[in-house]
């Protein structure tokens, strides 16, 4: 039996650079594989504003954003077995693919998947990266005004009371876990903490280097204190941000603008030749070199987690790949989300992690823009806000 649309609130980014419109949007009904959502609750990430900035190569308007909440499954299509009305669910923008595609090939990167080379599942990505639906190629919202159809983001579009997600993209969590504090394990938490443990595979005693004190950089010293790293070096150039980083678990903190020299020399020098990990969670691609450049010669592994906008391009010289540095980049942290996902719920209901510290602001979702105001001004880690 196919469900009715539903006409809701969503928060829409009609053109880049523009403020969003709180407006009635009409949702269609979960075709086969898909699943209808009520969002309960929703931040708000960098890489939101990011695409809103017109930066994103894959933007694509009018939108909806959003990638990073909670909800409640309203509906489900066709053929859905792994959710069903009334689970707690985490929207995934990396989505994971089924233990029958590996064994059918009917995923794209379900070869290295499965080898556990990779949590970068394709199954859906052509089709959230173009903003569309796989069951008709149409997206499912509609400007209740005038019918102008509005393009997914992410896969998940978020910033709406209902969104219609691929089932791949739907990690369903225990329901006594709540839902206005672990929609935050739908990005950024989740991505600092996956860089220290899957990415770079940070060891106890190792020294660690964290550029950007965001919540991204945050969740990395937090990783790395879990994986009991011996120093933590935190560096911004916001001063203001380095007492938050010691309640997190680093060590040393270093302003760049207070340095006459290069700051990979700076941090080589405290470190006695370069620290073992470091990450760059800003965006910056001349930080993300002086992030390379500041490992450990033989063995350093620098991880790249910052979003550069479309034509920005990193540099360093090959030498410092020749003599053993090694530069990684990861994507939600390198954790395959639908299966992951619930277990990091259980894990920050056990204590090992936190999540509550990243809010800082809590608005109703009319107040979108007042939002994005916040995280532009550098002022807010998260702002959590209730459909
Ligand atoms: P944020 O803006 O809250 O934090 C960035 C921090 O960097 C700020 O504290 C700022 O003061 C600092 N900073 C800016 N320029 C600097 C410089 N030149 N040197 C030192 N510090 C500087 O951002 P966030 O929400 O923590 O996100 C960080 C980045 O990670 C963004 O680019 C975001 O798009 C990206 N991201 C990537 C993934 C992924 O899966 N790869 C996931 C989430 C977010
Ligand atoms: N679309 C952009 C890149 C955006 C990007 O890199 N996104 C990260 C997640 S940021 C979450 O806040 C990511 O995981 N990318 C992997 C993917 O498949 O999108 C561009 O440059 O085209
Ligand atoms: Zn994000």
């Amino acid at each position: 039996m196919t469900g009715q649309p539903i006409t809701c609130k969503a928060a829409v980014a009609m053109g880049a650079k523009e403020p969003l419109q709180v407006v009635d949007v009409v949702v269609g009904p979960p075709q086969k594989g898909e699943v209808r959502i009520k969002i309960t609750h929703t931040a708000l990430c960098h890489t939101d504003e990011f695409t809103l900035s017109g930066d994103d190569p894959e933007g694509l308007f009018p939108c909806i954003l959003g990638h990073e909440a909670a909800g409640i499954v309203e509906s489900v299509g066709e053929g859905v077995t792994t959710c069903k009305p009334g689970d707690h669910v985490i929207p995934c923008y990396q989505a994971e693919c089924f233990p029958s595609d590996r064994e059918k090939n009917t995923c794209p990167t379900c070869r290295g998947y499965s080898l556990g080379k990779t949590n970068l599942c394709g199954k859906v990505r052509a089709f959230t990266g173009k903003g569309i639906m796989r069951a008709d190629g149409k997206p499912r919202f509609t400007l209740k005004a005038d019918g102008t159809p509005i393009y997914h983001f992410m896969g998940t579009s978020t910033f709406a009371e209902y969104t219609v997600l691929h089932e791949e993209s739907v990690a369903v969590v225990r329901n006594d876990a709540p839902l206005d504090k672990v929609c935050l394990l739908g990005c950024g938490v989740s991505t600092g903490l996956g860089a220290v443990w899957n990415t770079a595979k940070v060891e106890e005693g190792a020294s660690v280097a964290v550029f950007g004190l965001g919540t991204v950089g945050l969740a990395v010293i937090d990783g790395a204190r879990a994986a009991k790293a011996s120093r933590i070096i935190a560096v911004d150039l916001d001063e203001s941000k380095f007492e938050r980083a010691r309640a997190f678990g680093a060590t040393e903190f270093v302003n760049p603008a207070k340095h006459d020299r290069p700051i990979q020399q700076v941090l080589v020098e405290m470190t006695n030749g370069g620290v073992d990990y470091s990450f760059e969670c800003i965006g910056n691609v001349k930080v993300m070199r002086a992030a390379l450049e500041c490992c450990a010669k033989g063995w350093g592994v620098s991880t790249i987690i910052g979003v550069a906008g479309a034509g920005q391009e990193i540099a360093t010289r090959p030498f410092q790949l020749v003599t053993g540095r090694v530069w990684k980049g990861t994507a939600f942290g390198g954790f395959q989300s639908r299966s992951m996902v619930p277990k990091l719920v259980d894990r920050y209901l056990n204590g090992e992690f936190k999540v509550d510290e990243y809010i800082t602001h809590t608005l109703a979702f009319d107040h979108i823009n007042e939002a994005f105001d916040l995280l532009r001004k550098g002022q807010c880690l998260r702002c959590v806000m209730t459909l």
